[in-house]
């Protein structure tokens, strides 16, 4: 891929600094957006002068909002499927990326930018970062990885929490439980972040990456498997009238109209 339109990515003394960068969809994550984070991480993958990786969002508002609404509203069961896979596989890509990744989450982080922040080693929030997993309020489920990376994180009682209410949590209350690991004035927050990843830069680059993987893999062994789980899950929704209903209501700006159908 030539030109990013959808992410800008950038090297700064052996950290990469990816941007998300749809901010007048308040960086709603698309196809594109996908393929463009795939080709960020063929280009870190083939330098070993990258030795830490910092994923924000443009402009002072969001993260990202989530999987790109208007997108997913005319997908099919098959068509989310794919999508959902195709997401899937950067996103466990990038979590496997043997240097450390850090999440410097500016605003919102919703559904699909929260999975993208949760794929993430090191999740740091800005005091304007709001985390939620909404999607049943579209009348669907996560479909990024959050129904398994997010009981991983912060426990199973609190993910239930936040996938079934769909409540948006503020940057104090995702430090409380564990989703954020500090909380940091927004105008600091890239900085803080790049100062953590020099930090870690700096260490042997050997022992951090065994230490990742062992980290990884001794405590998430089967995520792969858990993913399919969701994979299923969130296609099936895709039949469902609740889903058509629930994206099209949000994109007309109102309340849905629920059939449990
Ligand atoms: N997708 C597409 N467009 C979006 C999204 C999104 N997720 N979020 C915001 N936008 C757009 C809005 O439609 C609006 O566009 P326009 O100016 O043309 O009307 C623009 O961004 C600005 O947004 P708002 O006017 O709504 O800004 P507010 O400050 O009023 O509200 C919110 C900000 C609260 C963040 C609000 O925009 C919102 O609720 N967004 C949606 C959040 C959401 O539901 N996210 C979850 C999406 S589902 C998901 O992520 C599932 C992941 C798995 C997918 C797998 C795919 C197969």
């Amino acid at each position: 891929m030539d030109a990013f339109t959808n992410v800008r990515f950038e090297v700064e003394g052996g950290v990469a600094i990816v941007t998300l960068d749809r901010p007048k969809v308040l960086n709603a994550l698309d196809a594109r957006t996908f393929e463009e984070l795939a080709a960020v991480l063929d280009r870190v993958e083939a330098d070993p002068a990258v030795r830490a990786l910092v994923l924000t969002g443009s402009g002072d508002k969001a993260f990202a909002a989530g999987a790109d609404i208007a997108a997913m509203s005319t997908m099919g069961p098959v068509e989310a499927r794919r999508f959902a896979e195709r997401a899937h596989a950067v996103l466990e890509r990038l979590e496997r990326l043997p240097i450390p990744t850090l999440a410097a989450v500016n605003g919102f982080a919703l559904g699909g930018g929260c999975e993208v922040a949760l794929a993430c080693d090191l999740v740091y929030a800005s005091d304007r970062a709001r985390f939620g997993q909404p999607e049943v309020n579209l009348g669907l489920v996560p479909g990024f990885g959050g129904s398994q990376r997010l009981p991983r994180r912060i426990g199973v009682a609190r993910a239930l929490e936040m996938i079934l209410t769909g409540d948006v949590y503020d940057a104090a209350r995702a430090k409380e439980i564990g989703l954020a690991l500090e909380v940091v004035p927004a105008a600091e927050l890239l900085a803080f972040a790049k100062a953590k990843a020099a930090t870690i830069a700096s260490r042997g680059p050997l022992a951090v990456a065994v230490a990742k993987r062992l980290v990884r893999t001794g405590t998430e062994p089967d995520l792969g498997a858990a993913n399919e789980l969701e994979r299923q899950g969130f296609a099936a929704l895709f039949g469902s009238a609740d889903a058509k209903e629930g994206m099209k209501a949000f994109l007309e700006k109102r309340a849905p109209a629920w059939k449990g159908a």
